[in-house]
């Protein structure tokens, strides 16, 4: 908690639109929203000072997160929903501007576990493959969980970089 907070702090020292800080108030039901609509909060292996993760989840296709390194296979990003949901998909956006220095920073590699506690290497993993530019489209097949566990595999010269997520999610049936 104290890492995120201290992110979202960063994000708006930086000119983030946010104007209100987290809460633990989570609207059910919603679909393909950014963050912080409704709480979600993310972490991640590594980053760059002034690319935090929350950066990732801002609603700004402008502001990013990077791993701040070269692809080592080794670097992971964390989704938190704050409660228990059932995932259709998520999205990895590298934006709009083809001449941004982070466009190609998609992920070589990746694996997604969905779990009910942070980081938790023995949960399922429910999809894989290769990313590309700008989105990365990952379908996680109605699995169900509070923590989208995204680890990179490959090596690359890029960083590895997102400037929004977006997650297509329901609430669990009752
Ligand atoms: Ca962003």
């Amino acid at each position: 908690m104290a890492v995120t907070l201290g992110t979202w702090a960063l994000a708006t020292l930086l000119g983030g639109c946010h104007s209100e800080p987290l809460d633990s108030s989570v609207a059910g039901g919603a679909s393909d929203q950014s963050h912080d609509d409704n709480g979600w909060t993310a972490t991640a292996s590594n980053s760059s000072l002034d690319t935090p993760p929350q950066n990732a989840l801002d609603g700004d296709l402008t502001t990013h997160w990077s791993s701040g390194k070269p692809q080592a296979a080794d670097e992971w990003f964390q989704l938190d929903f704050r409660q228990t949901l059932v995932v259709s998909s998520i999205e990895l956006d590298l934006g709009t501007d083809s001449s941004d220095a982070s466009y190609d920073d998609y992920p070589r590699g990746y694996f997604v576990r969905l779990s009910a506690t942070p980081n938790d290497e023995t949960a399922d993993v429910v999809a894989s493959g290769a990313g590309k530019t700008p989105i990365t489209h990952i379908n996680l097949k109605g699995a169900a969980g509070r923590y989208v566990f995204i680890r990179q595999t490959f090596t690359d010269a890029h960083s590895w970089s997102i400037h929004e997520l977006r997650a297509d999610v329901s609430a669990e049936a009752p």
